[in-house]
């Protein structure tokens, strides 16, 4: 189960300024449904609660959801407020450039009342992200009585603070994402997240001090060098898998689905780490948020993994 905000996404074919693009391709995007796809994609079934306008782009988001088998039947409509919009743009090579519009969208507008009671109470894992708090003030608080809502019920949170600069500012940021890591069970973050939580310290002791925040499962993404984690009270160290990187956008979200797939499955910490490792390196080789994630089949694609295709 998871919640948050997905956008209507334009992408300039080209690499070039956008405003010089010739061709735009429309998609959608939205760090937590991202994920929700690579969990579903992988054989595991999956949620997802969010807000969208009643109108063409929130009716791709739910379409193309549904498409990929995600449940959105608890997903709600505004009929006053858009759904909110991502522009892309490969500005080199190798950097592409993002761009909101989405304030004010029909997600900002989300709040507790929306929220699925029933659903959250009976999913495996509630899987938020930083990217949703950051979008209002009801936002913040649905995301924090859906989490509530999880404790209690015994489902497992797993949160990836997700900063997103052009949505709020570092010290507003931490403070609220400090609360939810002492909510979570499983923290996926980046080195700079966690300095930005904690100050900046060897990696080893940001993982200590998840731990010591109540964290059970404290993974750092490390991008082409790998993810360490503290897992159960076990150090680990996994290899990133080595590839050409077309679009690195969504790479973390893919992380998150291989782990969080592994660990429904009962895999043990260091086969979910390698899942992470090779979704996140199988998803930045498309264009695309997540397009690229792969079938259980597909798994092979890259080389070495753990066989978990069965
Ligand atoms: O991780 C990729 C996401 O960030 C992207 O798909 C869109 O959710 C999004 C955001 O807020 O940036």
């Amino acid at each position: 189960m998871t919640l948050g905000e997905t956008m209507g996404l334009l992408t300039g074919r080209e690499v070039r300024p956008l405003r010089h693009a010739a061709s735009l391709r429309l998609a959608i995007a939205g760090s937590e449904s991202n994920t929700a796809i690579g969990v579903q994609r992988l054989g595991a079934s999956t949620a997802w609660m969010g807000r969208v306008g009643d109108d063409e782009l929130g009716r791709l988001v739910l379409s193309t959801l549904r498409g990929e088998g995600v449940d959105v039947e608890a997903a709600t409509v505004d009929p006053d407020a858009p759904t909110g919009l991502m522009l892309k743009a490969r500005r080199t090579g190798d950097v592409v450039q993002v761009a909101y519009y989405r304030r004010g969208s029909a997600a900002s507008r989300l709040r507790p009342e929306f929220l699925d009671e029933a659903r959250i109470r009976a999913a495996r894992v509630l899987h938020v992200t930083g990217i949703t708090p950051a979008l209002s003030d009801s936002a913040r608080d649905t995301v924090f009585a859906a989490v509530e809502i999880a404790s209690d019920a015994g489902v497992a949170v797993s949160l990836d603070p997700n900063y997103r600069s052009a949505l709020w500012g570092p010290d507003e940021a931490a403070s609220c994402l400090r609360d939810l890591v002492g909510r979570s069970e499983v923290v996926l973050t980046s080195e700079d997240e966690a300095s930005m939580l904690y100050g900046a310290q060897p990696l080893k002791e940001h993982l200590r001090e998840l731990r010591a925040a109540g964290v059970r499962e404290a993974v750092i993404k490390r991008g082409a060098d790998g993810a360490s984690a503290l897992i159960d009270d076990e150090e680990l160290d996994v290899p990133a898998v080595p590839v050409t990187i077309v679009d690195p956008v969504g790479a973390g979200d893919a992380f998150d689905a291989g782990y969080l797939v592994a660990r429904i499955e009962g895999r043990p910490a260091r086969e979910r780490l390698e899942l992470a490792a090779q979704l996140g390196a199988v998803a930045v080789t498309v264009e695309g948020d997540w397009e690229g994630l792969p079938s259980r089949a597909e798994l092979g694609l890259l080389g070495p993994g753990p066989d978990i295709r069965r």
